[in-house]
């Protein structure tokens, strides 16, 4: 097999990166190494900044999101038995975000790429062993599909294959930096069948810990419970996990957490992560393949949108003018936005989370920051700028 640009992954960055190039005419094709029915289920993101919006929409994948996302226009900070808006529009020139699930992207992402005639091959259970001579001109990637084992030769190759993938292990050690922060603690992610209990997402501070309420539909909620690492999901009983949400969520007034049946529990580790450079050669890392932000800020599916936004515009630019410029410049101009994304969601895990061995001290100095947020215009506006997505530059 032969194309122009190999993606390796069909999670968001690999589905949306073969949208972009295929509407401007360059071939792809995209290896993903599960089956569609355990892609499509995957639970993970929720929020989309107003940017990611857009291109879903520009590229064909705007129907159902309108019909079925739900705008937001500022959250909820909870703390100390009392609540505090963060207005987003006020603060950022009109900008809000999109709650709509990522499984629900990646659904109509493959729909459409599966749907439309002469659309670029996907092909699920195909993955990818190895990518050779990524600094030449002519990479190849290795991949096991059917049975058997093959070969795809690009001009490019896009590494969207997440965290545990094998693009960025294909870039020489001698050639990279890691940057990496652990934190000692995991989220219990809940998907329940109930309303929300409130029309705005809530991020909670609570000595016993951090709290998020967020949902997936009108009739549908999901939460997030702060866990000590290495939890065990099957420790929390469902009444446990009620239990702890309502007593994380209190407020000083009158407030109640509807409960009801929960349909799925998973724990997530809480990591920073960054590789640079982005780029190797003809390898392009794009997305979770190249940084992780803890999920606090709800950063993670929006950077790997600007990763693709950004790689699509370089091969567009150079596909047009024969000018390698922005390619030359993508590892650059991603990692800038990255490290934005990754101060916003370091901040944020480490204002709203209660560290095993917090001291007083710290524990007082978070409250503060919060307390800052809540009173001043100006340091409420510095969260909300954050929150609806830095401008792509
Ligand atoms: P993905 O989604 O991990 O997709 C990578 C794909 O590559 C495939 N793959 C391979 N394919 C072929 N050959 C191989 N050798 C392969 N190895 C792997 C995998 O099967 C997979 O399909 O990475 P991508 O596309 O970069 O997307 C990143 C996002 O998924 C991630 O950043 C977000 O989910 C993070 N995140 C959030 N981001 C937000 O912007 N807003 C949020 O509200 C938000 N909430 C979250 C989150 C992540 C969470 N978890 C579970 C980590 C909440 C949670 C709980
Ligand atoms: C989600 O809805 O899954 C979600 C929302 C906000 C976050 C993280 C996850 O910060």
């Amino acid at each position: 097999m032969r194309t122009t640009v190999g993606i390796i992954g069909g999670g968001p960055a690999g589905l949306l990166l073969a949208r972009l190039l295929h509407r401007a005419g360059i071939g792809c094709v995209v290896l993903e190494s599960r089956d569609r029915a355990y892609v499509e289920r995957r639970q993970r993101a929720g929020i989309l900044e107003q940017g990611t919006v857009d291109v879903l929409r520009e590229c064909g994948a705007g129907g159902r999101l309108d019909r079925e996302g739900l705008p937001h226009q500022g959250i909820e900070l909870r703390f100390e038995g009392r609540g505090h808006r963060v207005d987003f529009p006020s603060a950022t020139g009109g900008k809000s975000v999109m709650v709509y699930a990522q499984t629900e992207i990646v659904k109509d992402l493959i729909a459409l790429q599966l749907e439309e005639p002469g659309g670029p091959p996907l092909l699920f259970e195909a993955e990818a062993l190895a990518i050779e001579k990524p600094d030449s001109a002519a990479p190849v990637i290795r991949f096991r599909h059917e049975g058997r084992e093959q070969t795809l030769s690009c001009d490019y190759v896009a590494g969207c294959d997440g965290f545990h993938g094998i693009a960025r292990r294909a870039i020489p050690a001698d050639r990279v930096r890691t940057f990496e922060h652990a934190y000692p603690y995991s989220w219990l992610g809940v998907l329940a069948d109930v309303a929300p209990s409130c029309e705005e997402l809530i991020y909670a501070r609570h000595r016993r810990g951090f709290a998020l309420h967020s949902m997936r539909s009108p009739h549908v909620s999901r939460l997030y419970l702060q866990v000590p690492g290495g939890t065990d999901p099957d420790d929390w009983s469902h009444e446990r996990i009620w239990d702890e949400l309502s007593t994380r969520f209190a407020l000083d007034g009158d407030w109640t957490l509807e409960r009801g049946p929960i349909t799925a529990t998973s724990v997530t580790p809480m990591r920073s992560f960054v590789q640079e450079p982005m780029r190797h050669g003809r390898l392009f890392l794009a997305g979770d393949a190249a940084h992780i932000v803890p999920p606090t800020g709800a950063k993670g599916l929006n950077l790997a949108v600007t990763d693709v936004i950004t790689m699509a515009r370089a091969l567009i630019h150079h596909q047009e003018t024969g000018s390698s410029e922005l390619l030359d410049g993508y590892s650059r101009t991603c990692l800038r936005r990255v490290w934005q994304a990754e101060r916003f969601s370091y901040f944020m895990t480490d204002t709203l989370h209660r560290r095993p061995d917090e001291t007083p001290f710290e524990d007082r100095e978070r409250i503060a920051r919060l307390e800052r947020i809540a009173s001043s215009p100006t340091a409420s506006a510095e969260l909300a700028e954050n929150y609806v997505g830095l401008p792509l530059s």
